[in-house]
């Protein structure tokens, strides 16, 4: 383990930067037989509710050239489960957990999150207000600065353990609603979930994804991914977890460089579970060859 990867985020030490995306990693434990998982900077947890929610139809994924179509649908076994289940388990790992909450109303955020800071199971959370395969719950915080900050405002009132907000590529003016949610207490920025998105079957002339759209990830994202870290962090000094498209470690590189303290890997967990890992030894390779003292320095290093 080389040291010069650590990081800090919001009080939280990382051994690296180097963590998962949300609703790619399952519970953890299905990675378990491939790698270390407390070889990971962090692991975040798929969103949870405050009830079990049984998600979309089938077919729910759809690979694309360079990406891959999702419609989970926000499936999770609620939040009393998934602390007693998964979260147990998970906290008696060397490595911080980061536990996502989604919810259909100020209230049921509130309620979801307050447990699981309650739970003490959990180092933060994330709150993703930018799911685009729900109905409700999903965007309708993440897009409009004033809804966000309420919400913000009212989990922070709730929690005592530092809160990310996961927002979605479609903020209008990212750098104002980052700047706006750092007014608002948010501890920190997850950048960005997937971009809404279809496809098509032409014979049959159905859409691909039973419920019609999903979330675009995977490679063709990541120079959105790279522009929204970019955007935000000109306007904050909060910490930002880049996410969208990593494959390598030069992709997540070139999110760190742009802005963000740390990357999550998300698609690429698919196609090679041992992503992640290999990313992590480019950057110790880096670090090394450019003879950095530590890989912060090169956090928001871009020269425009
Ligand atoms: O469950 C999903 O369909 C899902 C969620 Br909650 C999310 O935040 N982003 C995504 O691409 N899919």
């Amino acid at each position: 383990m080389d040291s010069r990867l650590a990081v800090e985020l919001a009080g939280i030490r990382l051994r690296n930067p180097v963590m998962v995306c949300s609703g790619t990693f399952g519970s953890g434990s299905e990675y378990g037989d491939f790698l270390d998982l407390e070889s990971l900077g962090a692991l975040v947890t798929k969103s949870v509710t405050l009830n079990p929610r049984a998600g979309n139809p089938p077919p729910r994924i759809w690979e694309t050239p360079s990406g891959m179509l999702n419609s989970i649908g926000l499936e999770n076994k609620g939040v009393e489960r998934f602390i007693q289940e998964d979260l147990a388990h998970l906290s008696a790992l060397e490595l911080p957990v980061i536990a996502s909450v989604a919810g259909s109303s100020v209230e049921e955020y509130v309620e979801v999150a307050g447990r699981l800071s309650d739970s003490g199971r959990a180092s933060a959370l994330e709150l993703n207000v930018s799911c685009p395969n729900v109905k409700r719950g999903g965007v309708e915080f993440g897009l409009e600065s004033q809804a966000a900050c309420e919400l913000v405002t009212r989990v922070k009132e709730r929690c005592g353990v530092p809160i990310f907000v996961k927002l979605s590529p479609l903020v209008p003016d990212m750098g104002a609603m980052a700047r706006l949610l750092q007014e608002a207490g948010a501890d920190g920025l997850s950048l960005i979930n997937t971009v809404p998105g279809m496809a098509v079957d032409i014979e049959g002339k159905k859409p691909r994804l039973g419920a019609v759209t999903g979330g675009l990830s995977g490679p063709a994202i990541h120079p959105i991914a790279v522009r929204s870290v970019w955007t935000a962090r000109q306007q904050v000094g909060i910490p930002i977890i880049g996410m969208g498209g990593i494959t390598d470690w030069r992709s997540a590189l070139e999110l760190i460089v742009a802005g963000a303290n740390a990357v999550a890997v998300g698609t690429a967990n698919f196609t090679d579970p041992q992503a992640t890992i290999k990313i992590i030894g480019g950057m110790e390779s880096f670090v090394q060859a450019r003879g950095l003292d530590r890989i912060g320095e090169l956090v928001g290093s871009l020269r425009v």
